[in-house]
C-alpha cells in the first residue's frame, strides 16, 4: 500500500504524465494530414464504437471518450480537422488537401485508469494529447547547421552535378557565370536565389526528395523573405566586406541561426514521442531514381533521430523523444499478405539508424498501417487457385479490382526495377458516414505504441 501511495504522490507530483506530445512527421504526401484526421477520429468515436481492438484501454472497455480542447501553444496553427472532415464527407468523398506548415491539434482523453496508484487519486483520469503535423522537409536542414557556407555550397554543388536533367545543368552552368565578388548587387543574388528555388520545386515535382534548404520549397510564413534567399556558390577567394557574396553568406548564417535553430528549439525538442511516417509505396512505383533518392532523404532525416551523446542535437537542444516510430503508410494499396514484407523492407530502409545510432533508451517499432483504408480486399479465383485482390474506386471514379503485385522484402535490386512489377494505383477514400469511425488498417497497433502505456 505504501509503494502505492508514494507512485500516487509522485504521479500528483509530476502532473506531466497526463500531458503527451507527439510529433507527426514525414516528407510530403507521406499521409500526416490523413494519419492525424484518423487519429482523432478513431479516439472520438472509441466510446461507442470498437474500432481499436489492439489499443489496449480501448479493448479492456477502459476509454470513456475523447474530444477536441484548445491547444495550449498558441503560437502555432491549429491543425484543420474541420476541412478534413469536409473533404472525406464531400460526394464523391476527396482527399484532404496538401498542407505546408506546423499545426497542432489538442485531445482530451478521459479513461478509467487501470493503476493502482491512478486509482487512488481518481476514479476517472484524462490525457491531453497534441499532436503536431511538421514537414519532415524541415529535418533535412539539420546537416546544414554543422557546415559553413563554403562547405555546404560545395556539397549542393556535387550533388547537384549528379542529376542529368537539362534544368539543372542550365542552372549549374549560369551560376558558374556570376563573380558574386565583384559584384554588389543583391537584385542580382535575389533572382539566381529564386531560380534556384524553382529548381528546387522543379526537382520535387519530378520526385526527389532530397531538398536543401527544406524552407525553400515549404517557406511558410517566411515566403520570399531574404533569409530564404540564398545558393551555393565556391568562391577561392574570401569575400569582402559588402560584396555579393558576403551577403549570400550573411544569409545563410541567418538561415541557420534564425530558421534551423529555433524549428529545434522550439519544436523537436519539445515531442515527447514521435512518428516518422513513410510512403515506400509511391516511390516503389515510380522507379528506382525515386526510390534511391527517398531512401537518401530518409537517411538525413533520420540524422535527427540520433541523440547520442556527442549528437550535434544532444549538443545544442535536449530532445527528450522516449519512442519513435516509424510506420509504412498506405497499406491499404497491397494485398495483406505483403504487409510483411512491407514492414520488412521499412525495416531495411531504417537500419542505418537502427543499428549504427546509439538511441539512449529511445524504443523503436516499424508497423505498416493505413490511416484511411480506401480498399476492400478479397480473392479472385484463377486456375492457380485463389489469389488475393483489392478492390476500390480510382480518383477518376473508375471502380477496379487487382492484384498491385509483389512488395520486396528487402532493398530491391536492379532487376526489380527492371521487371517493374509493382502496379499502384491511386483510390479515392470510402464513402464516410459521420455516426461511424473511419475505416483503417493497425491504427490501433499505432496507437498502441504511442500511447498505450500512458492509458493505464
Ligand atoms: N489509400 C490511402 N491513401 C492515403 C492514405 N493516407 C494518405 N493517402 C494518400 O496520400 C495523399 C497525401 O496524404 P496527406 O495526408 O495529405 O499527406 P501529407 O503528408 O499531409 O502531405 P503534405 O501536407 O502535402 O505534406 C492523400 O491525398 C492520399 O492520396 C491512406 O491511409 N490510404
Ligand atoms: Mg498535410
Amino acid at each position: 500500500m505504501n509503494k502505492i501511495t508514494s507512485e500516487a504522490k509522485q504521479l500528483l507530483n509530476r502532473g506531466l504524465d497526463a500531458h503527451l506530445r507527439i510529433g507527426v512527421t514525414g516528407l510530403s504526401r507521406a499521409g500526416k494530414t490523413a494519419f492525424i484526421t484518423s487519429f482523432v477520429d478513431q479516439l472520438l468515436h472509441t466510446s461507442t464504437h470498437d474500432n481499436l481492438p489492439l489499443l489496449t484501454a480501448s479493448r479492456d472497455g477502459r476509454l470513456l471518450g475523447a474530444r477536441r480542447v484548445p491547444q495550449k501553444n498558441l503560437l502555432t496553427a491549429r491543425f484543420n480537422l474541420d476541412a478534413s472532415y469536409e473533404s472525406l464527407r464531400a460526394t464523391p468523398p476527396q482527399w484532404p488537401t496538401p498542407t505546408r506548415d506546423v499545426s497542432e491539434i489538442r485531445i482530451a482523453i478521459k479513461y478509467k485508469p487501470r493503476s493502482k496508484a491512478r486509482k487512488l487519486l481518481s476514479r476517472n483520469a484524462t490525457l491531453y494529447l497534441d499532436l503536431v503535423d511538421y514537414p519532415g522537409e524541415w529535418l533535412l536542414d539539420l546537416p546544414m547547421l554543422d557546415m559553413d557556407f563554403t562547405h555546404w555550397s560545395q556539397q549542393q554543388i556535387h550533388r547537384l552535378r549528379q542529376i542529368d536533367l537539362p534544368e539543372v545543368k542550365a542552372w549549374l552552368e549560369r551560376a558558374a557565370t556570376l563573380d558574386l565578388l565583384a559584384e554588389q548587387d543583391d537584385k542580382l543574388i535575389n533572382r539566381v536565389a529564386t531560380e534556384f528555388t524553382q529548381l528546387l520545386l522543379s526537382l520535387k515535382s519530378q520526385g526527389y526528395q532530397l531538398i536543401q534548404p527544406g524552407r525553400f520549397v515549404l517557406p511558410g510564413e517566411l515566403a520570399e523573405a531574404p533569409v530564404v534567399l540564398f545558393f551555393p556558390y565556391v568562391s577561392e577567394e574570401k569575400p569582402a566586406k559588402g560584396c555579393a557574396l558576403s551577403l549570400l553568406v550573411k544569409r545563410y548564417q541567418e538561415y541557420q541561426s534564425q530558421v534551423i535553430k529555433p524549428f529545434y528549439r522550439d519544436y523537436f525538442s519539445s515531442f515527447d514521442r514521435q512518428i516518422l511516417l513513410v510512403d515506400v509505396l509511391t516511390p516503389l512505383n515510380q522507379g528506382e531514381h525515386a526510390f534511391c533518392d527517398m531512401q537518401i532523404a530518409l537517411t538525413e532525416i533520420m540524422k535527427s533521430f540520433s541523440y547520442g551523446k556527442n549528437g550535434l542535437l544532444r549538443r545544442l537542444f535536449s530532445p527528450r523523444t522516449d519512442k519513435l516510430l516509424f510506420a509504412a503508410t498506405k497499406a491499404d494499396h497491397i494485398t495483406p499478405d505483403q504487409h510483411a514484407n512491407l514492414n520488412l523492407l521499412l525495416r531495411h530502409l531504417v537500419q542505418p539508424i537502427w543499428q549504427h545510432v546509439s538511441f539512449e533508451s529511445v524504443a523503436m517499432e516499424c508497423i505498416p498501417f493505413a490511416s484511411i483504408q480506401s480498399t476492400d480486399t478479397g480473392f479472385v479465383e484463377q486456375k492457380s487457385g485463389a489469389t488475393p485482390v483489392i478492390h476500390g474506386t480510382t480518383l477518376e471514379g473508375e471502380s477496379v479490382t487487382l492484384y498491385p503485385g509483389e512488395v520486396p522484402a528487402t532493398l530491391p535490386k536492379a532487376d526489380f526495377w527492371q521487371k517493374q512489377g509493382f502496379d499502384f494505383s491511386s483510390f479515392r477514400p470510402k464513402d464516410a458516414l459521420e455516426t461511424q469511425p473511419l475505416p483503417h488498417i493497425g491504427m490501433d497497433k499505432v496507437m498502441q505504441f504511442l500511447l498505450g502505456d500512458k492509458l493505464r
